[in-house]
């Protein structure tokens, strides 16, 4: 159509596709090409990491408000191909991990799933997870390049869907590096670097859990809305709040379970009601932000949930088929009828 042959006129891969889409219907929403076109991003946050809402365990607290200006500033700056800056932690932030850190891993060994177990220790061992000590996020970010070439980003805040969607075509997870307020260690409103680091990087570095991951991204790219919509809400009941079944046993895989001490045990107790991921159903179900989940969707395994999430692709309405080519690290178009 129309739009493939404004893919085609572009040369090589500087392709802009359309960034008023909205007001053209055969339109194909702008996506990033090459790796480094991530960095657009950082000024289309949402909302910046230091402006908190009136509810916010910090928002009195006018330290704690410096600090994540600091951190909005890191990552509004950084630059695809840098190295991602160290923070010194102060004693508070330290503590405040140290608790959330010293609860979550006591839960671990009956609740997560084994790939969550398996790489645990290889953290400790790597990138300096301890109670008294925040890993780096370049130590994490190195140490998941080597086992499956994700790499993390610093982000200033909340990305839309669709721009977050799109790093994880690249295998780039955009990553907090702030931690919520000493005031409440066990709650926070926003994705912290707790979450991130003990929900997220862990299974980043398990080689299906990563290709399932990027299948959501390369399936997002040049998406019409209500399928990043559905693609979203595919990545909230698996990355975000997952279960799976290992040995007969119900475990837990999404980030947002590994990182709450009180979701994670409510998860895996009789209450919630469960359902098995199948994109088109899921993709559909709505959900509560605030609250412990109602609904759970069971995956059988990574490799599974990863076909089913390729098959669910091959139905979003787009007249071109995307490649990810990891020597060049950039999306390859090809004619898909
Ligand atoms: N932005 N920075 C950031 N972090 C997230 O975890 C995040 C986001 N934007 C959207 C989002 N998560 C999800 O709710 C889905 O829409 C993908
Ligand atoms: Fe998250």
């Amino acid at each position: 159509g129309a739009a493939l042959d404004e893919l085609k006129k572009d040369t090589g891969y500087l392709t802009i596709i359309s960034r008023n889409y909205k007001d053209n219907r055969s339109a194909v929403p702008w996506f990033p090409r090459r790796i480094r076109d991530l960095d657009r991003f950082a000024n289309q946050i949402l909302s910046y990491g230091s402006e908190l809402d009136s509810d916010h365990p910090g928002f009195t607290d006018p330290e704690y408000r410096a600090r994540r200006k600091y951190f909005a500033d890191i990552a509004y700056n950084y630059k695809h191909g840098q190295p991602l800056p160290r923070v010194d932690y102060s004693k508070d932030e330290t503590a405040t991990w140290g608790a959330v850190f010293r609860k979550l891993t006591e839960l671990y060994p009956t609740h997560a799933c084994k790939e969550h177990n398996h790489v645990f220790p290889l953290l400790i061992e790597n990138c300096g997870y301890r109670e008294d000590n925040i890993p780096q996020l370049e130590d994490v970010s190195n140490f998941l390049k080597d086992c499956t070439g994700f790499t993390l980003r610093p982000v200033a805040g909340l990305l839309s869907s669709r721009d977050f969607l799109a790093g994880l075509a690249f295998r780039v997870f955009h990553s907090t590096q702030y931690i919520r307020h000493h005031s409440r260690p066990l709650y926070t409103p926003e994705p912290d670097v707790c979450h991130e680091l003990l929900g997220h990087a862990p299974l980043f570095a398990d080689p299906a859990f990563a290709q399932f991951s990027q299948e959501i991204g390369l399936a997002s790219l040049g998406a019409p809305d209500d399928y990043i919509e559905r693609l979203a809400t595919c990545f909230w009941f698996t990355v975000e709040f997952g279960l799976c079944r290992q040995d007969g046993q119900l475990k837990a895989y999404g980030a947002g379970l590994l990182s709450s001490f009180g979701e994670l045990q409510y998860c895996l107790s009789d209450k919630p009601e469960l359902r098995d991921f199948n994109p088109e159903v899921t993709g559909e179900q709505k959900y509560p932000i605030t609250e412990y989940q109602p609904i759970y969707f069971v995956a059988d395994s990574f490799e599974s949930a990863k076909e089913k999430m390729i098959k669910f692709a091959q139905t979003i309405p787009r007249d071109f088929a995307v490649r990810y080519n990891p020597y060049t690290q950039s999306i390859d178009l090809l004619d898909s009828q």
